[in-house]
């Protein structure tokens, strides 16, 4: 029996354009923007695969938007997605993590998406050799709004979103909003294959993933439901892992359910992470696996926007955890 190269693997390519042909007349425009994606973050994993042979560990001696210090690999990771995406005509904006200003292109006509994105996430973890990440999230321009109002969409408009874990494998994970998939990089051929498709985040788990440093400094319902989770009051006994990394505690509880909490604590009332480049596509990718994403008070993908660099705080996990801890008085 012959084995035609076309069962044997599915490529992220592959599998975007398929997607795209259930629901649309595919033109193939979506699946050469995603490739910017997938091309830059094969970048990125090859610089972070050889980070300490050469000089690309450390400090880069300057601090991004966020008052944070870049580290070099932060900056190689925003020049490699903005130069990779910049060339796709179809975009019309590239918001990043590292860059106070969207960076805007003159493209009335083709310039139909834009790109926000996490160039590395968790970039303290680099020199210590743990997981990081990058995440991504792609807006449709508004057809008659200005290029600000359609960067500040609510993230149910996302039309796609995903992120790479660069860990003991290179893993990719997506959604357009049919289900969620994850692809393997193969380094033997330089291609992401799928390796699960339509994921879902289990009922409930028995990980919770929090900063506990911080929980003098949390409102008092976070400290009661993590005691909750602590004294089996969910019927099973939890266990705590904390990367530090959201990318990799997140692909953890997409994988094993649980959930994962960034309350607000006294220094970030508003939270630490950040709506538009980490809470929402996460959210995204969790609700479409059949879990749940909320700010403490609301649903993240209903949050206006008010700025590209807004922080929110963010609770993902599995329903039933989920469900607990917004009785647990956080509806609005
Ligand atoms: P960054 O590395 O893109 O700045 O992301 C912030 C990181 C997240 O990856 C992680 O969840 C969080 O900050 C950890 O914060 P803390 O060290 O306060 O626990
Ligand atoms: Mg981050």
């Amino acid at each position: 029996m012959t084995v035609g190269v076309r069962q044997m693997i599915t490529t992220v390519q592959q599998h975007i354009l398929q997607q795209q042909q259930q629901v649309q007349e595919a033109s193939g425009r979506f699946s050469w923007l995603l490739s910017g994606i997938t091309l830059a973050t094969k970048m990125v994993e090859a610089k972070i695969r050889t980070a300490g042979l050469s000089d690309a560990l450390g400090a880069f001696g300057a601090t991004n938007v966020q008052g944070e210090q870049q580290q070099k690999l932060d900056v190689y990771a925003n020049q490699a997605l903005l130069h990779c995406l910049g060339l796709r005509d179809s975009v019309a904006a590239l918001v990043s993590e590292e860059d106070e200003e969207p960076v805007t292109f003159d493209r009335s006509e083709s310039g139909k998406y834009i790109i926000v994105f996490d160039p590395l996430d968790g970039s303290s973890n680099i020199d210590v050799n743990v997981n990081v990440g990058t995440i991504f999230s792609v807006l449709r321009r508004l057809p008659d709004g200005s290029l600000n109002a359609s960067v500040l969409q609510p993230g149910r408009e996302q039309v796609a979103a995903g992120y790479v874990v660069y860990g003991p494998s290179t893993v990719l994970v997506y959604t357009t909003g049919h289900g969620v998939h994850g692809f393997t990089l193969d380094p033997t051929i330089g291609a992401f294959v799928l390796t699960n498709e339509n994921m879902r985040m289990p009922e409930q788990g028995s990980y919770y993933s929090v900063n506990e440093a911080n929980a003098a400094t949390w409102p008092d319902k976070y400290r009661e439901y993590v005691g909750k989770l602590r004294s089996g009051a969910l019927g099973r006994q939890y266990s705590s892992r904390y990367i530090g990394s959201l990318v990799a505690d997140f692909h953890r509880t997409l994988l094993k359910g649980g959930v994962f909490l960034y309350p607000p604590t006294k220094d970030q009332p508003g939270g630490k992470l950040r709506l538009m480049y980490e809470a929402n596509p996460l959210a995204f990718i969790a609700e479409q696996a059949g879990g749940m994403a909320s700010s403490g008070t609301q649903r993240i993908l209903d949050i206006q926007p008010e700025a590209v660099h807004q922080r929110t705080p963010f609770m993902v996990g599995s329903r039933q955890e989920m469900e607990t801890l917004l009785l647990n008085g956080y509806t609005k």
